[in-house]
């Protein structure tokens, strides 16, 4: 097999192509439904996965190396912004995303991070504008550090909440100036372990708190990009307040933040939660707060975030109906919040891994689109709901009915008959399509 430096640039070949280093399915620039499939899809590369995960797991050190060859703090970063938008030329990913902390060496000092940082912030400005690459979103790391063992916004200490707000500022600064159009809170330590040492209460007005201050900065300097939620039930903290997408959607109301904040859907930490990954964007959808998507996918029987890149073919489809029915990305897009395994240890196996990851959605893509022309689904779900077009259903969803008017009405029933909802036919359908030559 190739090496890394073996390939320029991965090329569509179709499926038939029996090329490792090329896509079968995604095509960037052919035209799906009045829009190229790289706009549909809005792929990004996930930095902290890509450029810095070197394959550790609890219990070994890393299988893979990303110095570059740099033993200099700064120049090796610069070096791992090069390796990013050279793996994103090579694979036609147009949009990246990164946390503070991935981006920049940490100095000895918070001031020293910040310039780092911000140093970073200006490299990255100008390989923006030298490859017409976009950033995506942004988001502070406030789970990795000592500081955040009992929280960030949560956190029973108060210095802690102000340093938490200082590096999610930094990363709206940044966000401005790198023309993003998101900005993420996922609260891997927004929770607790045990509530025999916990005010719940104080915690979750406090993660309220955070996010107002957030928007009224971002919307003081002009940031225009969305904010997201993005849910996980758990891990690292055992219950995490953003459980899945219904408690997230509870949350933003009870604070009246629904109008300012998304979600950014992950399908790993969906599995976690218990559901499938389109249930969450349903809700989300269902709910006006469908924004942006970690696409991954986690191990059934392991139960732990694995973050693999997604294959599952079944599951990204009907992730990819949701998207469509959505009426499409917006300011989000789809992040491979994924890494390859410990054991697919060489630049090479990101190309691939990537290749898998891309080549999945893109074929969901496809498929999904055909799923909806076809028709048959959809028309069984609106043919399912039809008492609603007329007499008491109709009445029903214009809110016309007194329960007064609906007993009467029920007392003159007959027998009820609810028609079959014909399951194992809708999923034979969808089979037929999927694997339809
Ligand atoms: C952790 C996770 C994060 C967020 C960003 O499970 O998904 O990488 O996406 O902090
Ligand atoms: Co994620």
């Amino acid at each position: 097999m190739k090496k890394f430096d073996e390939i320029k640039k991965v090329p569509f070949e179709g499926p038939n192509s029996k090329e490792p280093f090329a896509f079968k399915y995604y095509n960037p620039d052919e035209v799906i439904h009045g829009k190229k499939m790289r706009e549909h899809l809005k792929f990004a590369l996930s930095y902290w996965h890509t450029i810095n995960y070197c394959g550790t797991d609890m219990f070994g050190g890393d299988t893979e190396e990303k110095t570059f060859g740099e033993t200099d703090p700064l120049k090796m970063y610069k070096k791992k912004a090069d390796f990013a938008f050279d793996l994103m030329e090579k694979l036609s990913i147009d949009y990246y995303c990164f946390h503070d902390v991935d981006i920049a060496p940490q100095g000895k000092t918070f001031k020293e991070t910040l310039d780092y940082f911000n140093q970073m912030v200006d490299y990255l400005s100008e390989k923006q504008k030298a490859t017409g690459k976009k950033l995506l979103w942004d988001t502070a790391n406030n789970f990795g550090d000592k500081k955040f063992m009992a929280g960030a916004a949560t956190s029973p200490n108060a210095d802690v909440f102000a340093f938490s707000a200082a590096k999610v500022k930094a990363c709206i600064d940044a966000d401005v100036k790198l023309g993003g159009t998101g900005y993420v809170f996922w609260g891997g330590r927004e929770g607790y372990d045990t509530l025999i040492n916990t005010n719940m209460g104080l915690e979750l007005d406090n993660l309220a708190r955070l996010l107002k201050i957030s928007r009224d900065y971002g919307r003081k300097i002009g940031y225009k990009g969305d904010f997201y939620i993005e849910p996980k039930p758990k891990e690292p903290t055992k219950h995490q307040y953003d459980f899945d997408a219904a408690t997230c959607a509870n949350f933003l109301r009870k604070y009246d933040l629904i109008k300012d904040f998304k979600l950014n859907i992950e399908a790993n930490h969906a599995t976690l939660a218990g559901h499938t990954f389109q249930h969450e964007l349903r809700v989300a959808r269902v709910n006006g707060i469908f924004g942006s998507i970690d696409a991954n996918q986690g191990d059934m029987l392991l139960g732990w975030d694995t973050d693999q890149f997604p294959t599952n073919i079944y599951d990204a489809t009907l992730a990819m109906y949701e998207v469509i029915k959505q009426g499409g990305f917006t300011n989000g897009g789809l992040n491979f919040d994924a890494k390859t395994r410990r054991q697919s240890n060489t630049l090479e196996d990101i190309l691939l891994a990537y290749i898998a990851g891309m080549d999945t959605f893109a074929l969901a893509l496809r498929t999904a689109f055909k799923i909806i022309e076809d028709g048959r689904i959809d028309d069984f779900v609106e043919k399912r709901y039809d008492s609603y077009n007329h007499g008491i259903g109709k009445k029903i969803v214009d809110d016309q009915v007194t329960m007064e008017e609906l007993s009467s009405y029920a007392l003159n029933l007959k027998d009820i008959e609810v028609e079959s909802g014909r399951q194992e036919y809708l999923e034979s359908i969808f089979n037929n399509i999927l694997f339809e030559k």
